[in-house]
């Protein structure tokens, strides 16, 4: 399955609702919605209540700080970032959303969130030690950890407009060991890359940059083409 993940960041209401609606033409599964700088929770909820509003697709929150948090959602991703150096990223800022989620009766989906490489504006702004893109070892033993913790999904990230997408290798070692589900975003810019990936054994590929370029919607669905 495809996610398109739309920063509120980088889009007007109505470039997001039409990306959406074009999305859900293609055949993606789901409407990922976030970003690691987002500001404006009143642009975020715009974005998300017009693509509810527009589209029959799932609408899940994927938040980088507790301003990614929108009650018109349908879910919350909610996420620790395991590799950061700073506690508020594995749990500080989790404890201050938490009494927002809970009000707003969204439902959380607990996820472990790894991020690789070194270049990507979600590792500098979360702080990470980022795993290297060569080692499926350290993945697996991060992608273990999350497991035993509970969080019955793990997103592998090699950051927003990456050059490498995270390898099949590592996919695969992960897929191997972490029983949950196994999400993997970042780069993936081309149908062999998507198709590696799927066949590794990721069940959601996320799909974000690609979305802002004007014929994103012939390289789209040939990667849903690809995965499917
Ligand atoms: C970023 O993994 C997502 O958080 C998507 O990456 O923007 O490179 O598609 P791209």
């Amino acid at each position: 399955m495809v996610a398109a993940l739309i920063d509120p960041e980088d889009f007007n209401v109505e470039q997001a609702t039409k990306v959406g609606k074009t999305v859900e033409k293609l055949g993606a599964g789901c409407v990922f919605i976030g970003g690691s700088t987002i500001a404006d929770q009143a642009h975020l909820d715009h974005i998300v209540m017009s693509i509810k509003h527009e589209t029959s697709l799932p609408v899940l929150l994927f938040p980088g700080n507790i301003t990614g948090i929108s009650q018109h959602a349908d879910a919350i991703l909610f996420s620790s970032l395991l590799n950061s150096t700073n506690t508020y990223f594995i749990i500080g800022a989790q404890a201050i959303g938490s009494i927002q989620v809970m009000k707003t009766k969204l439902e959380a989906i607990p996820m472990g969130y790894l991020v690789f490489g070194d270049q990507s504006t979600t590792g500098f702004v979360g702080q990470v030690r980022a795993i290297p893109l060569d080692k499926p070892g350290i993945a697996v033993m991060y992608a273990m950890a999350a497991h035993y913790l509970g969080m019955r999904s793990l997103y592998l990230e090699a950051g927003s407009g990456s050059d490498k997408a995270i390898s099949s290798e590592v996919v695969s070692a992960v897929r191997n060991n972490y029983p949950g589900l196994l999400i993997v975003g970042g780069g993936i810019t081309s149908p062999e890359k998507a198709s590696a990936i799927a066949h590794a054994g990721a069940d959601l590929l996320v799909i974000g940059n690609m979305l802002q370029t004007n014929d994103f919607e012939n390289r789209l669905a040939t990667i849903i083409k690809a995965v499917k």
